[in-house]
């Protein structure tokens, strides 16, 4: 197939914010840039060297300096400001995040549309930022909190969500008066180029200092310079679990602050009192929505023993309907995986299945042929397995959902809990002492914890994130914006005396 888009003869330059000032990078080294959908090569952007790295870091700086005088309202009009142009360009980037990720456009549209929303909601928060007031203990004192901007953050993104996990970190670190630098992956690194063009004009108009939007480019040395980095109060990381411990530990390391959104082994309970016409579609959407490919994607369904054949051989029916092929064709389901790599992680654990004493009820493959020449589309499959098996607690980024049974909820919800990540999690269940237990304390020890709808597609207005080996962060909506600026405790004498706190006297 054609590439929808022409390749641009220059590479593609990173750097500061307003899109007319991108860095003239020195690097001899460009990131290409490949289509899963049709493995066209769509753009060849520089990667940053560590000078064009401190020049950002420096520009930054120096924004933040200007960038936290201006009120957070006005702060916010900018981003109302940033949300008109992406209504403007939604159809033009979802198409792009459709094409450079290989979502479906329907999800590409979607992701844009999730970046309309956060701008929504921080315009709201920009006038919201609320500290508490206590009464004090003396008498003519005071007691308040606020909250003041936090400083240079740093947005390390993951390719799955390449546009939308940006604009729930920087729309609302930008509203609480702080400066970003986004990393994005270096596997879909065309998107957040095209998210800094459509702000750019915004930036222009507004007379926004240089710097208040950064990109870096490049893996895992762009990543660690930002971890180490001083500089940069906070880390936000969205990734594999593998590489927000190293983010953590470096970030730790110099008592910095950071936010981490990592892998999540995300299950649904299928009760005996669930209404099927509800669970069947939820789970097929969670398993092989973004191809499986998303942090809250369904990889496990625990079902009643006595309804388990009903549901497997209705979820066997339901994935012989599935279309799978271009992303861009919106009569598909499915489209491919991010490249050839994840194809490999896929076949790695289907045969690790087989080898564990996994049974297909929907088989694995791959699709090749007219229309599949990128090699990255690979068949969403189902298999019969335990939860302890290995294969089963890590999380595999592929359409691979693992079926598993149950006697009571009390054993549904161990089961449940009992992997190492603890992001998103449901039960559909029609009774309400069932979806009351698993919404309690002693239920669900997850993030997200939802009731007969499935574990994936998030609104903007929850804190979003999960427990234990998904990183602890919260971010997008709730009060998840805290974490971007820092508290400060206010204690005021207003009056002529000087008590000590803790009735301590202390007389010169
Ligand atoms: C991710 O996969 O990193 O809840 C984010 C969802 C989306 C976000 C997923 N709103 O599935």
């Amino acid at each position: 197939m054609q590439s929808i888009l022409p390749l641009p003869t220059q590479p593609i330059k990173p750097g500061t914010s307003t899109g007319q000032h991108f860095w003239q990078s020195d690097a001899a080294k460009t990131i290409d840039s490949y289509s899963p959908a049709d493995g066209q090569l769509i753009a060849r952007v520089n990667v940053s060297t560590r000078a064009d790295y401190d020049r950002v870091v420096e520009t930054a700086q120096a924004a933040f300096a200007e960038w936290r005088l201006v009120p957070a309202p006005r702060r916010g009009e900018i981003v109302r400001q940033m949300g008109e142009q992406f209504r403007r360009y939604k159809r033009e980037l979802g198409t792009l995040v459709s094409y450079e990720m290989g979502k479906s456009l329907q999800e590409g549209l979607g992701e844009v549309q999730e970046i309309i929303d956060i701008c929504d909601f921080a315009v709201g928060q920009s006038r919201q930022l609320y500290g508490l007031s206590m009464h004090s203990e003396r008498p003519a004192h005071r007691m308040m909190e606020q909250w003041h901007p936090l400083g240079v953050m740093g947005i390390i993104s993951a390719f799955n969500f390449p546009v939308a996990v940006w604009s729930w970190n920087a729309m609302l670190a930008w509203v609480c008066g702080d400066v970003c630098i986004w990393k994005p992956s270096e596997k879909t690194p065309l998107t957040a180029l095209a998210c800094q063009q459509i702000i750019s004009e915004v930036l222009r108009n507004n007379e926004v200092p240089e710097g208040v939007s950064c990109i870096v480019t490049g893996g895992r040395d762009a990543g660690e310079w930002l971890a180490r980095d001083p500089r940069v109060a906070l880390v936000s990381a969205t990734g594999s679990t593998r590489m927000g411990k190293a983010v953590a530990e470096a970030v730790a390391g110099r008592l910095g602050r950071s936010l981490l959104e990592l892998g999540g082994n995300n299950a649904i309970i299928v009760s005996e009192q669930a209404d099927l016409d509800l669970a069947i579609p939820a789970i097929v959407f969670g398993a092989v929505g973004t191809a499986g490919q998303r942090c809250t994607t369904t990889r496990r369904i625990i079902v009643q023993e006595r309804i388990y054949d009903e549901v497997k051989s209705r979820l066997k029916h339901a994935y012989a309907q599935l279309r799978i092929g271009n992303p861009l064709d919106e009569s598909f389901h499915v489209g491919p995986v991010i490249d050839q790599m994840a194809v490999g992680n896929y076949q790695v654990a289907v045969t690790e299945i087989k080898e564990s004493g996994g049974k297909f009820v929907v088989e694995p493959g791959l699709i090749d042929g007219l229309g599949f020449e990128s090699d990255c589309y690979v068949r969403p499959c189902i298999a019969e397995a335990e939860n302890h098996w290995p294969i089963v607690q890590r999380e595999t980024f592929a359409p691979i959902l693992y079926l598993l049974k149950y006697t009571t909820l009390e054993d549904a919800i161990e089961q449940q809990n009992n992997v190492p990540q603890g992001l998103s999690s449901a039960i559909f269940t029609l009774n309400m002492r069932e979806a009351e237990r698993f919404l309690s304390g002693v239920g669900s020890d997850c993030g997200i914890a939802n009731v007969n709808i499935g574990t994936s597609g998030a609104e903007i207005g929850g804190a979003f994130g999960g427990e234990k080996e998904t990183g602890g962060g919260r971010e997008s909506g709730s009060d998840a914006w805290k974490a971007y600026m820092r508290r400060q405790t206010n204690t005021i004498n207003y009056g002529t005396t000087m008590p000590l706190a803790q009735g301590i006297t202390f007389e010169l």
